[in-house]
């Protein structure tokens, strides 16, 4: 087992372990994204998978994020769907992700390999290490990889759907075969989760996006089992484990005992309803609609201090976006907002 490896005590990560800190660190879901005029800039010359695979356009991108909005954390400039490059498939970016062949058949799952990240994703540790260099010290770097659910469903269908229709009929049709699907997806993840907090990640975030899109059973099956399976093989590395799923408002109960010290909340439910539901000390983090940020900077302001006055017994707390930052937002609202975090005292 890898030993314990030991992180500054920034305020990001003394948040995520329920320490005292003396405001909420504040970072937005997809930060280093479309809306942000340098990264336009940056993809006017290279396309997405190009900046994914050189590792200083890579860095550059999570750490101009990351300057310009003054967040407390950064995410590594990557996507859920680049570890299908070492599972032996074709991806490209149209902008969502393509595979050029999706795993629908036996013989797909069984042809998957399993990821090895040092040969097959050296650029993300690369520049996950030149992003730890370049970023200050107080700020987290956060390393981020698809729930097991919610990467089969990216393979099975080869990009985003809106039914997810081959997705559910392997899933409800076929569940011996989705259990050796996910059993590989699982196995490949762990191993790109570790080799990233082995290259300097401070924390990993662990996407579920697709979790709501299935039936309470194969939430606790699939979904949240190997959430946990995942979640379990990471803890000993010693960062924080952040679980976001989407749209699973009536089972944060359940997802509190999988063993993440955070839950990503989305905007459909309260926090301090899930606070109180959940009943025990984890760290929240969210969830102002993405949405809100089109409106006039006053309105955002006003939209984030509520949300900070909601949050404020729960004992950790970081303050996040419900969902990613939305391609056209105003980005003087993003800045807008992390500013009103950043000066927030409680009345
Ligand atoms: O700050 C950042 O942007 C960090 C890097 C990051 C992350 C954390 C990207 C870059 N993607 C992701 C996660 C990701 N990718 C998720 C999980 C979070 C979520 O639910 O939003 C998912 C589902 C994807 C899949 C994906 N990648 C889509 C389809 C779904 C969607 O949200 O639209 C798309 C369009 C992409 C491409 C992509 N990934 C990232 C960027 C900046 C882009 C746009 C590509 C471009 O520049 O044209």
């Amino acid at each position: 087992m890898t030993a314990a490896l030991s992180y500054p005590p920034t305020r990001f990560n003394q948040a995520c372990r329920c320490q005292p800190v003396d405001r909420p660190p504040v970072w937005i879901m997809r930060q280093a994204g479309r809306y942000l005029p340098l990264y336009q800039e940056l993809r006017k010359q290279y396309s997405f998978i190009e900046v994914c695979r050189q590792p200083e356009l890579a860095a550059k991108a999570t750490l101009d994020a990351a300057a310009y909005l003054d967040t407390d954390a950064a995410i590594i400039f990557s996507d859920i769907m680049i570890p299908a490059l070492g599972m032996g498939l074709g991806l490209d970016f149209v902008p969502g992700p393509k595979l050029d062949r999706p795993v629908r058949e036996a013989s797909d799952v069984k042809n998957l390999k399993l990821v090895e990240p040092a040969t097959d994703l050296p650029f993300v540790l690369e520049a996950i290490r030149q992003t730890r260099a370049g970023l200050p010290a107080e700020k987290s770097l956060i390393g981020f990889v698809g729930a097991p659910l919610t990467m089969c469903g990216y393979l099975i269908e080869g990009g985003p759907t809106k039914s997810w229709t081959f997705f559910k009929e392997m899933l409800y049709g076929n569940p011996v075969l989705f259990e050796q699907l996910i059993e590989s997806v699982t196995e490949s993840i762990i191993r790109h989760a570790k080799a990233q907090i082995e290259a300097g990640c401070d924390a990993i975030q662990i996407f579920d996006s697709n979790a709501g899109q299935v039936a309470p059973r194969e939430l606790k099956t699939f979904a949240f089992r190997y959430a946990q399976k995942a979640i379990e093989a990471l803890k000993p590395l010693g960062v924080p484990v952040i679980y976001f799923a989407r749209d699973i408002g009536a089972h944060f109960e359940s997802a509190a005992e999988l063993g993440a010290d955070v839950l990503g909340v989305d905007w459909s439910v309260s926090l301090s309803s899930v606070h109180r539901r959940v009943g025990k000390e984890i760290a929240l983090m969210g969830n102002l609609d993405p949405s809100i940020l089109f409106t006039p900077t006053a309105e955002v302001e006003k939209r984030t201090r509520e949300i900070l006055d909601e949050a404020r017994d729960i004992p950790g707390f970081i303050f996040n976006l419900g969902h990613g930052i939305l391609p056209k937002t105003p980005p003087e609202n993003a800045v807008a907002l992390v500013k009103t975090v950043q000066t927030y005292r409680p009345s």
